[in-house]
């Protein structure tokens, strides 16, 4: 690719900004991964961990049928946890298409639902006024033309390998092409788009394979204001991306490149699995959930929270509740999220709580972690707070100064929501 920016590239840092504006305030978005692995309900690499042919593979897609399937209880159920923009697998590795591609038979229209899942559900969520992403995998495991390669489910079937001489990739290339096209020119305006996954080097892909510039250039001149993700293997230029995207991982500090402070965007599951994973049982709680969204934007970066529906087209109890938890917190709380960023130098976090900070508003929030007992010393604040309060209930929080820190009276009891969160008014 190359390495100086294309003349199609021509964006300046304030335009990008503005295009960039309405992820920056919301922070917070739902990532959901449905396709033909919610029905082995063993992870969504099931194909690939247990070496799963395409003809094995068939049984789902001759029985994929989301009976329950609703869309619009999604989105209700998203908007409630305070969810801004969702992400939806339009396809995964396996190669299974979520809407009615003209480019493939491996599609949900010739399942028995028939019905095209994914038109219904961007309806669905922008009703709700949540912003639209496509997740769309540059890995496909079922394509006549996409080589066997490392990762692949038939990575150790000599036949399989033997066949890769007489598979093109510039037919897949293409192919690439005119499905990115459907998804950006059928659905109205995306906003945010997930590409997966590079893996460059010896029996891997990367930017040649995927004929990544040409790709993006595409995607650019199709959807202008689309955010799109780090994973075309475009390197470290500032056109190649617009965000980095930490998986399963929540980075120590704000994500930066040559020093420089970047765009962030951790995605992160309840359970581990991405795909609905029915036996998997350790989940996340309820506090930890709100405590990785307070940390991400504290850092001054995003959080896509995972749902894995059912085959049956539900959210499993268990990520009903998690939602719901988080919603209630949110609630009350959400002021300290949307709009607000890392605190500003000079602002010295205490013990065992997290900072976010509203610029606009000159606010900072405490996010107390764990309650003291009956005061919160803030180091270093003196002079710097005007009015404090408690979020959830409005409650004055009185302070003192002594010394260069104020010393915060707390209620006597540790208010009644997960993580409860003072609001400093700042001078
Ligand atoms: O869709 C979800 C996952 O299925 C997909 N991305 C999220 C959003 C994903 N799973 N794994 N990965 C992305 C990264 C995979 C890395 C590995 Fe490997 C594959 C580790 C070992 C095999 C490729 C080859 C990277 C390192 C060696």
């Amino acid at each position: 690719f190359a390495q100086t920016r294309p003349a199609w590239a021509n964006e300046t840092d304030a335009q990008k900004e503005e295009r960039m504006k309405w992820w920056h305030n919301d922070h917070f978005g739902m990532f959901i991964h449905w396709g033909l692995y919610s029905m082995p309900a063993r992870h969504e690499w099931v194909r690939n961990h247990e070496k799963i042919s395409n003809e094995e593979y068939e049984k789902y897609f001759n029985n994929f049928e989301p009976d329950l399937y609703n869309p619009k209880e999604w989105a209700r159920k998203a908007k409630e946890a305070g969810m801004k923009y969702f992400v939806i697998t339009t396809k995964h590795h396996e190669g299974f298409c979520l809407w009615d591609s003209k480019y493939t038979d491996y599609k949900v229209t010739n399942t028995p639902i028939k019905r095209d899942l994914l038109k219904e559900m961007v309806d669905a969520f922008r009703a709700e006024g949540l912003k639209v992403g496509f997740y769309y995998s540059l890995i496909d495991w079922h394509h006549p033309d996409f080589p066997v390669d490392h990762i692949h489910p038939m990575r150790d079937n000599a036949e399989a390998r033997a066949a890769n001489s007489k598979k093109d990739i510039k037919k897949y290339q293409q192919y690439l092409k005119n499905q990115v096209t459907e998804l950006l020119t059928q659905f109205g305006k995306i906003d945010e788009l997930w590409l997966d996954f590079s893996y460059p080097g010896k029996d891997g892909k990367g930017h040649e394979d995927w004929d990544s510039e040409n790709l993006l250039k595409i995607i650019r001149k199709l959807q202008p204001g689309i955010i799109v993700n780090d994973r075309l293997d475009l390197g470290d230029t500032d056109w190649g991306w617009d965000f980095k995207s930490p998986e399963q991982f929540m980075p120590k500090e704000w994500v930066s490149e040559k020093g420089k402070k970047v765009n962030w965007e951790t995605c992160q599951t309840f359970s581990g699995s991405w795909g609905y994973h029915r036996d998997e049982t350790s989940w996340k709680s309820v506090p930890q959930l709100i405590s990785m969204l307070i940390e991400t934007v504290s850092k001054g970066g995003n959080l896509l929270l995972n749902v894995g529906p059912t085959s049956r087209g539900l959210f499993d109890v268990r990520a009903d509740e998690r939602l719901k938890g988080i919603g209630e917190w949110m609630k009350y709380n959400s002021r300290a999220i949307y709009g607000c960023t890392a605190a500003p130098a000079g602002f010295k976090k205490p013990d065992n709580s997290l900072l976010t900070y509203n610029a606009d508003r000159k606010r900072l929030y405490v996010h107390v972690l764990e309650w003291p007992i009956d005061v919160l010393s803030l180091d270093g604040y003196k002079g710097k707070v005007k009015y404090a309060q408690i979020l959830n209930d409005g409650s004055e929080v009185k302070f003192k100064e002594e010394g260069e820190n104020l010393v915060l009276r707390l209620p006597v009891k540790k208010p009644d929501t997960e993580v409860p969160v003072i609001e400093l008014i700042l001078e």
